[in-house]
């Protein structure tokens, strides 16, 4: 169903398959699925090279004689050297297990096809966070939530007697970046998900993963035991509600040996959940572990707690909960937080559970769907986003940042039926970034961005150069013409696309825009110092110091965090609201210039993807100005001042 076509995006970052074997020669001394994926891999698409490669792993008898130490490798880290084997001169792609051999496979063709050498190559990586999985939104009739790439790839009705083609794919693109999890069904979950015809085709979906070192993990629904066990309570604390989890973990094992554990939304935008009954999250989360851990099985609890509790700022819930819970977790959960306190925006301060729960072991939540960002349509890179969140000090402990703090990793997935998999060629971008920052978050954004864009568009360094450039500036121009400094979430409401920072008359305060920017005509932003809603305090007393006053609030976060004047001086001596107005100009204008550059490259490029990146350029050319128009004319509304020389008024 999905003929080969060099440019229709189909091959992802790894190229359209060649059709003829490459010739690179490739020695095996073990066979297994999971090797035999690797070899494959490498006489696909690996040039012939100066020496024989050989995959194998540490405790071959080959490597005795070598004396290689690979335990700082664990058990996925890989190493790939230049060996002499007898007297030959061998690549040896080595690791502790089959998958870490599969890793140094996918990592030689990547330094391979970059067009460095491999003379005296020696390259040594393990992964900085062990549990690095996508989060898939898919609903069981196939629509995906916040999904912008065509239907569910999981195709219920067929499995698992079918198991398309297009699932191994999947696999083989995931294992190529390091992602070793994925969770297939919404966290919007549906009990059916964990009845036996179900848990049949989630088997079939795991049986085609495994060799890749991909495990399958499924959303929890609380209440199951209510609606599949036909109990009377889902409350944790009640033995039969444990007992008919328990038997549920059981039956889930039998069918995946290797089965991941849950993902669960508990008590949150009107999921059910352990507080229904007066408990908390963490005697929710521990039954479930306590089901799980027979076996092997991780909860993934999320933090992202949005319910009417707190109506003072919704951005303190998830830490006013959470926070208490620290060392009230078993071992085998995981708190899942979003990357900000709020809900994936452009751009948001970090969430401040970070580095706030020492003792308990905390995943990040990030969306490579882009929600907020303009869906499929808008050209936006998501790699500096990650990576700032990423690098970001918690000021909890010394030099401590947020990816020193995590034990797994996740990414909303961007993925759908669409035959180029998320909607846009730049859209693949994301996902690859997500995978490569989740193995390595040290990697820089800008070097994940050129090694994308080579193996994606080759190796011609104009293409190198514009493409890199054109990502590198995308974010920022989103976070320009929807809401520059700090302003956050003045999107349409339920949509979440085009502008909406007017609307005032939904039911929950937070529901609205007008809750987030707080402008009248005097000024805007959000006050979240000791004079208002205090979120700062849930900061590290360091960072919490800098916050408090606008002249230390970083710029990017200054309305954020406080409320200022539209004539607040800014650095630079301009008011707040000419400066703003530039920001949406600039936003606008990024967007122009990221059409010239990709017009530079037409010739360069293949048509397909040359065309269909054109087009959407465009759009997203006039939504730019749509946001900045809609914006600007109504924070004129509020302000009555006009717009600073220069700036065209809105049409
Ligand atoms: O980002 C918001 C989305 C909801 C989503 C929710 C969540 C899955 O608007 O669609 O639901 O957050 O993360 O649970």
């Amino acid at each position: 169903t999905y003929p080969a076509r060099a440019d229709d995006g189909y091959g992802l970052w790894l190229g359209p398959a060649a059709d003829t074997a490459t010739g690179a020669e490739i020695e095996v001394p073990r066979r297994s699925p999971t090797i035999d994926r690797a070899a494959a891999e490498l006489r696909r698409s690996l040039p012939h090279l100066p020496a024989a490669v050989m995959l194998a792993t540490s405790n071959a008898s080959h490597l005795v004689m070598l004396d290689l130490d690979t335990r700082a490798l664990g058990h996925e880290g890989y190493l790939i050297r230049e060996v002499k084997i007898g007297n030959r001169p061998v690549i040896l792609v080595t690791g502790n297990s089959d998958v870490a051999v599969l890793y140094g496979a996918f990592s030689l063709l990547r330094h391979v096809r970059a067009g460095e050498s491999t003379a005296a190559i020696n390259i040594a990586s393990a992964p900085a966070i062990p549990l690095r999985l996508l989060n898939h939104w898919d609903n069981l009739d196939g629509s995906v939530e916040r999904g912008y790439a065509g239907q569910s790839l999981w195709d219920w009705w067929t499995l698992p007697d079918f198991k398309d083609p297009r699932y191994d794919d999947y696999a083989r693109a995931n294992a190529s970046i390091g992602i070793n999890g994925t969770v297939l069904n919404n966290v919007n979950a549906k009990a059916e998900s964990l009845t036996a015809p179900y848990l049949a085709r989630a088997a079939a979906l795991a049986d085609v993963f495994r060799p890749w070192g991909i495990r399958v993990y499924l959303t929890a629904r609380f209440s199951a035991p209510i609606e599949l066990g036909g109990l009377k309570t889902a409350d944790p604390r009640d033995p039969a509600v444990a007992a008919w989890w328990q038997a549920k973990a059981d039956e889930i094992y039998r069918l995946i040996p290797d089965f991941g554990g849950f993902l669960v939304k508990a008590n949150s935008e009107g999921q059910p959940g352990p507080r229904d009954y007066g408990a908390s999250h963490a005697d929710g989360a521990n039954m479930l572990a306590a089901a799980l851990r027979p076996h092997g099985g991780t909860v993934l609890w999320r933090a992202f707690v949005y319910a009417d509790t707190d109506p003072t700022d919704r951005a303190k819930q998830a830490y006013s909960e959470f926070r208490p819970l620290d060392g009230k977790f078993a071992d085998n959960v995981i708190v899942q937080v979003k990357n900000g306190p709020i809900d994936f925006q452009p751009r948001e301060p970090v969430h401040p559970l970070f580095g706030a729960m020492p003792r308990t072991r905390l995943a990040a939540e990030f969306q490579i769907t882009k929600e907020y960002l303009g869906f499929a349509t808008h050209l936006a890179y998501l790699g500096p986003l990650f990576e700032e969140a990423l690098d970001t000090q918690t000021g909890q402990a010394r030099g401590q940042t947020v990816a020193a703090t995590l034990g797994a990793i996740s990414g909303v997935a961007n993925i759908g039926r669409d035959r180029d998999w998320a909607g846009s060629t730049f859209n693949q971008a994301n996902w690859y970034a997500f995978g490569r920052l989740a193995w390595d978050p040290k990697l820089s954004s800008q070097t994940i961005a050129r090694e994308w864009s080579r193996q994606t568009f080759g190796n011609d360094a104009q293409v190198t150069d514009t493409v890199t450039a054109m990502m590198l500036r995308s974010r920022e121009a989103v976070v320009d013409y929807t809401g520059p400094f700090g302003l956050a979430h003045l999107f349409g409401p339920d949509h979440h696309y085009g502008p909406g920072p007017w609307i005032a008359d939904l039911k929950r305060p937070e529901w609205n825009p007008v809750y987030y920017h707080r402008a009248d005509s005097d000024g805007i932003g959000f006050d979240r110092t000791a004079s208002g809603s205090n979120a700062i305090g849930q900061y590290a007393p360091t960072i919490a110091a800098r916050l408090a006053r606008p002249e230390t609030t970083p710029p990017q976060f200054l309305l954020w965090f406080h409320h200022l004047p539209w004539t607040y001086p800014m650095p630079g001596g301009e008011t707040l609201w000419s400066a703003m107005v530039r920001r949406y100009d600039h936003g606008v204008a990024e967007v122009e210039a990221m059409r010239k550059q990709w017009a530079t490259l037409k010739s360069r490029v293949d048509a397909e993807r040359w065309a269909k990146t054109d087009a959407y350029l465009g759009i997203q050319a006039r939504e730019a100005r749509w946001w900045r128009d809609a914006s600007l004319t109504y924070w004129m509304s509020l302000n009555h001042l006009p717009l600073p020389a220069g700036s065209p008024p809105p049409a």
